[in-house]
């Protein structure tokens, strides 16, 4: 008996995929597909699977030319797989030519030719693209989401508003953008969020909005109440959350992989205290503003927002916050943030439990990598995600997949979070419960 191999993802399955099953399938008599895992795609950086691993295999079975279909789920795979079942044959489409030349070690390789004219790409290029415009001044932040958003399909980068009237607008009215878009990207001062939030969703519009979303919490939850209204997406950019490492350590966090969590210590700093003013205008936030939610995000992912008492430590330039310290009791556990912008320390995530401790290196907001550490450094567990774009591009996917199904499947920030976000930004507002170092 010939054993035939081949992978693919297989999303929106189409003819081109089906004539190459069928081609595969006659060059034996046994065919085993592989199928991509989301994680194996993301990692090797095709992130905008639209299908589910489970929706792909069922289309492949449903073909009735695959004999056997098991899972690709990481780099190298194909060789175990080779030698695991007894293959005589790896195929696949020409557009892979000479990419696996070096399995002929193990099988004989045929490259079939690639039909032309269809793609997946294609297919979901031409579902309706959300037109995005974007509100907020023309910052390195926001030049980096326009760039990634590049690689998002379904997207089409519509311009930009901001209420600074500053260089290349494509919009001189807040009211022509909305007219022209589908969704908004909200990356405005963080004083002019609620408003920019609340006209985008009475006109109907999808909203991504930078961090803290809101400065208050009554002031979330009504926006969150407007957004279900108007049946549309609110959804706050905390691109932490999107990381692929970030929630595999979560899911494992979860499974209990160093017993009862004790304490959560999270770092972000990035020095740049210069205070930038325009027209008397200061124009840069301060620390709790820029760091607070990415912080605060891990730790109430991780403890919840239940949180029992809390203490802010906070240090001042002449204008704004340059280090603050966030000490947060919850039943059993406590959380310890520094956040600055006016000092520099090691931006790591330590989390620690009864039986072992999670150690996430700087820059943790934006890592691929964690390890899980115990007594004994022989029980030590390494992992790595690859993640380009840090993680902004696969926010902007969650995003578009958000506004396509709505089903509150694809934002990985609950409202629950956001809104705590939201109160721990009026206590500090508010000085409740905050000692200042020194002024
Ligand atoms: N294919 C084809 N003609 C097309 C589109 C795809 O022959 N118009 C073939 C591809 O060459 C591949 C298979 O169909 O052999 C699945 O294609 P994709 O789902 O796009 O997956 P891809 O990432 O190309 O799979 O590690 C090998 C890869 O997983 C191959």
């Amino acid at each position: 008996m010939i054993k035939v191999i081949t992978y693919g993802t297989y999303d929106c399955l189409h003819y081109g995929h089906i004539n190459l099953l069928q081609r595969a399938k006659a060059l034996g008599d046994y065919l085993i597909v592989g199928v991509t895992s989301e994680d194996f795609d993301k990692s090797r950086g095709k992130i905008n699977v639209r299908q589910s691993l489970t929706e792909r295999i069922e289309a492949v079975r449903k073909t009735g030319l695959a004999d056997q279909i098991i899972v690709e789920e990481y780099p190298g795979q194909k060789i175990d797989d080779i030698q695991r079942y007894g293959v005589d044959i790896f195929t696949v489409g020409s557009d892979w030519k000479g990419h696996f030349d070096y399995l002929n070690e193990y099988c004989q390789v045929i490259y079939l030719p690639r039909t032309e004219g269809i793609s997946s790409t294609q297919l979901r290029a031409q579902e309706s693209k959300i037109k995005l415009g974007i509100v907020g001044e023309d910052t390195s932040y926001v030049k980096k989401f326009i760039s990634e958003s590049k690689f998002v399909n379904g997207l089409e980068y519509a311009g930009r508003y901001s209420h600074e009237a500053d260089g290349n607008v494509a919009f001189s009215a807040y009211e022509d953008l909305l007219n022209q878009v589908d969704a908004v990207y909200i990356a405005s001062k963080p004083k002019n969020h609620f408003e920019d939030i609340r006209k985008a969703l009475l006109a109907g519009k999808h909203v991504i909005c930078e961090a803290p979303m809101s400065l208050k919490k009554t002031d979330s939850e009504k926006l969150f109440a407007l957004a279900a209204e108007k049946h549309v997406v609110l959804m706050e950019a905390i691109k932490t959350a999107y990381s692929l490492a970030f929630n595999r350590m979560l899911l494992l966090l979860k499974g209990g992989v160093i017993g009862k969590i004790v304490s959560v210590d999270a770092t972000c700093t990035s020095l740049n205290d210069a205070i930038v003013e325009k027209n008397g205008r200061i124009l840069n936030n301060g620390s709790m503003a820029a760091w607070g939610p990415t912080a605060l995000l891990a730790v109430f992912k991780i403890l919840g927002t239940e949180y029992k008492d809390e203490l802010l430590v906070s240090k001042f330039n002449k204008t704004f916050d340059t280090f603050d310290n966030i000490h947060l009791i919850y039943d059993g556990a406590v959380a310890n943030i520094k956040v600055g912008k006016g000092m520099k320390s090691e931006g790591e995530l330590v989390i620690s439990g009864e039986k072992g401790y999670i150690y996430v290196p700087a820059p943790w907001w934006k890592t691929n990598y964690f390890e899980v550490r115990f007594e004994n450094a022989n029980d030590n567990q390494r992992y790595f995600y690859q993640l380009k774009g840090e993680g902004i591009r696969n926010m902007i996917v969650d995003f578009v997949k958000e506004v396509c199904d709505q089903n509150g499947s694809h934002n990985k920030i609950s409202h629950e979070i956001t809104t705590a976000i939201a109160e721990m930004m009026e206590n500090f507002e508010d000085r409740k419960n905050v000692r200042i170092l020194e002024f």
